[in-house]
């Protein structure tokens, strides 16, 4: 079946966190290739993404930065979009979940179910912290996965195996809150019977036997194993509130309402077509252009995940969408593995990442080497790892020895012969009219690997075309017979201008910006389309063509050992970080404590203990006297710095004699896991010296 347009999205990442190159390679990379390609083929298609701001991973998160979760979502809301756009990554909107709409839209669309009669309303036992009094659901517990054994297993999900749990199955259970063990309590919530949809279900998924073999593979496993009803409300309260009576402190589970985003950030694509208002769209309507792109049966919907997200949307999202009955199902979810880093998992909390924001700082103006690498090494069929030498190769052996070499000498020598102008052509050789066909032919082989979502060997065609460039200037060494045969380099050199030029047009999805400065220097027509690329005449001849810079410059091994470093140093950090926190000590009773005198003190002096490396001599100020304390911070301190520095005192400690110095009183240090040490200081300016610490 052809369909008229295409609602293309991108997984809506959880706003908690920066983007790093494992969102870029898994989902958004390949999906911004493939929108780019139909938009060039003239394919009407909208590309959806946004932020995915309910679900416990933005409350965990607010607590450990201690601030609100709107606060972490106003954050990296604003961060992720900005890292998604300079790096290329087209969408036509990148909206968010915590918009008006998205709630209204979201609402509704649980209303309409709810009215329906689709739900399953009961009640279960879920598990409850005592301590932090507050149900446990999805990332607030983890367990062992009763499928594979993994110990830290989600609530509803494991990470390992990819299996979807309920928070009940999960053996050994545990807060994330507390680290208590949780008990069961009662509470009501609304199901989706996906048991008895199981037969509808089954139907569509055999209906799509062309699907990735990943994802196809495993959500047969799912059926396999029977579906199971599911809980789609939580008894949370950052979320979309249940809109239907009885359910005061519930939210809509976020696998809920994260996909219908899809469709609320769809709707607001058309409101900002007209201004951010929601007036007349572009088809007439008050902010309805987007129905067709969900409703119509000649709309084509392919969602672009990584793979721990297969499920949802290949078998609750299109089970909701059914169960509604008004919108298309997904025709195709091209889901990639996961990208490894050096060999290790990419982890956010393990810093084990290449940060989008931070590769820019270091690497200015090359998104392109970095999309180029992240497809060329993507995981489109097993997980892969990203190496930093591989990317110096990649971009020195591919991109400027090839690619840029090839464009390079072409406008080089057009520029020495011609003064930019595109030479004529006289007489084809037979080697000539060989190489046109076989040019002619790559937008084909290219758009045949794009459409079915083999985008490495769309790139790896894309540099063959390169080769083929570079290797008709190696065998006519138009450099030489300038000297003997100037009609001949004419031919040769026109030839090359069309390569580049086919160049230009078919590296647009993969490599934008590049594409946009060959673009400029070949002075090319920039509305041409994809199907132009198998002309060979994009030039004519006396065509000026501007000024040439070099596309891609090398990349030296000190910047490359210098991100390596990098990843060592985090990797030091986490092991240090690693180490046992020390269990806390006995009892002890408030008189034992309030035996301790602790004051706020000022160095008045400090000075190194000669002959020591540890110990530094301090002048303190208690307030009711000075005194000397010899305190063991030399490796952390400079005595220079802590001059008229306020520290924590304890002043009725029994003198001690240490390197012959009496050292009358100990200062208060907070120890890290690293064994460092830093002075505990009051916060505010206004503490006197003396002022008891209790
Ligand atoms: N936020 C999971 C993730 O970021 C989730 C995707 C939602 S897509 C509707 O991996
Ligand atoms: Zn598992």
């Amino acid at each position: 079946m052809t369909f008229k347009r295409h609602t293309v999205t991108a997984a809506l990442p959880y706003a908690n966190g920066p983007v790093h190159i494992g969102h870029l390679a898994g989902c958004y990379l390949p999906a911004d290739i493939y929108v780019r390609y139909l938009r060039l083929k003239g394919e009407d298609v909208k590309f959806i993404c946004g932020s995915d701001e309910h679900g416990v991973p933005i409350t965990i998160k607010a607590k450990k930065e201690g601030i609100t979760p709107q606060q972490v979502v106003d954050k990296y809301h604003k961060l992720m979009g900005d890292a998604f756009k300079d790096f290329g990554i087209s969408f036509d909107i990148y909206s968010r979940t915590s918009s008006k709409t998205h709630h209204e839209t979201a609402s509704e669309f649980f209303k309409k179910l709810y009215d329906k009669g689709v739900f399953k309303e009961e009640v279960t036992e879920q598990y409850f912290d005592e301590k932090a009094n507050q149900f446990l659901a999805d990332r607030y517990i983890v367990g062992t996965c009763p499928k594979c054994g993994n110990e830290n297993a989600y609530g509803d999900q494991c990470e390992k195996c990819g299996s979807t749990l309920n928070a009940t199955d999960l053996i050994n259970p545990k807060s994330t809150l507390s680290g208590e063990k949780p008990v069961l309590k009662k509470t009501k919530n609304w199901f989706l019977p996906l048991d008895k949809m199981q037969p509808q279900i089954e139907a569509y998924i055999d209906s799509h036997k062309e699907w990735k073999s990943n994802v196809f593979g495993q959500c047969k496993s799912w059926l396999n194993a029977g579906l199971q009803p599911r809980a789609m409300t939580r008894d949370l309260d950052w979320g979309v509130k249940v809109p239907v009576d009885g359910a005061d402190g519930k939210v809509l589970y976020v696998w809920f309402d994260a996909p219908i985003g899809y469709i609320s950030a769809t709707k607001e694509l058309f409101m900002q077509h007209n201004d951010g208002i929601n007036t007349l769209s572009p088809e007439g309507r008050a902010g309805e252009g987007w129905e067709k792109y969900w409703r119509d049966k000649e709309s084509r919907l392919v969602h672009f995940i990584g793979k721990d997200n297969i499920v949802f949307h290949c078998i609750i999202f299109p089970a909701m969408l059914m169960a509604e009955g008004s919108f298309i199902v997904p025709d195709n979810v091209p889901a990639n593995e996961f990208l490894n880093l050096e060999g290790d998992k990419i982890s956010t909390s393990r810093n084990w990442a290449v940060w989008l924001h931070e590769y820019l700082l270091e690497f200015k103006d090359k998104q392109d080497t970095l999309r180029y690498t992240l497809c060329s090494n993507a995981p489109e069929t097993k997980d892969n790892d990203f190496t930093w030498k591989d990317f110096q190769a990649k971009n020195n052996n591919e991109l400027v020895a090839i690619l840029g070499n090839f464009v390079n000498r072409t406008l080089v020598l057009t520029h020495k012969y011609y003064n930019g102008k595109v030479p004529e052509t006289l007489e084809y050789t037979k080697s000539d009219i060989l190489l046109l066909e076989e040019i002619s032919k790559f937008p084909d082989k290219i758009a045949a690997s794009i459409e079915q979502y083999r985008f490495r060997e769309a790139l790896s065609e894309l540099m063959n075309l390169a080769r083929s460039g570079n290797k008709y200037l190696a065998d006519n060494e138009p450099w030489t017979l300038i000297k003997t045969d100037e009609k001949r380099v004419q031919t040769i050199m026109n030839i090359s201008l069309q390569i580049a030029a086919n160049l230009a047009v078919v590296m647009e999805p993969f490599l934008p910006f590049t594409s946009k400065r060959l673009g400029g220097m070949l002075n090319l027509n920039p509305s041409l389309k994809w199907n132009d690329a198998k002309r060979t005449d994009l030039l004519l001849a006396g065509h000026q063509i501007n000024a040439a810079s070099l596309l891609f410059e090398k990349i030296e091994d000190e910047a490359i050992s210098a991100q390596v470093q990098k990843l060592a140093d985090s990797k030091k950090a986490n092991e240090a970080a690693g180490k046992a926190i020390e269990p806390s000590k006995a009892e002890t009773s408030f008189d034992d404590f309030s035996k301790m005198d602790i004051r706020v003190g000022t160095i008045l002096e400090a000075e190194r203990v000669p002959k020591t490396d540890k110990l530094l001599k301090l002048l303190i100020d208690t307030g009711f006297d000075t005194r000397t304390v010899v305190s063991g911070i030399a490796a952390y301190y400079k005595p220079e710095d802590i001059i008229g520095q306020q520290v924590s005192i304890l002043v009725n400690l029994a003198p001690r004699k240490i390197k012959g110095i009496e050292s009358k009183g100990m200062i208060l240090m907070a120890e890290n896991s690293a064994g460092e040490l830093s002075f505990v200081s009051p916060l505010k300016p206004n503490v006197n010296n003396g002022s008891g610490i209790k």
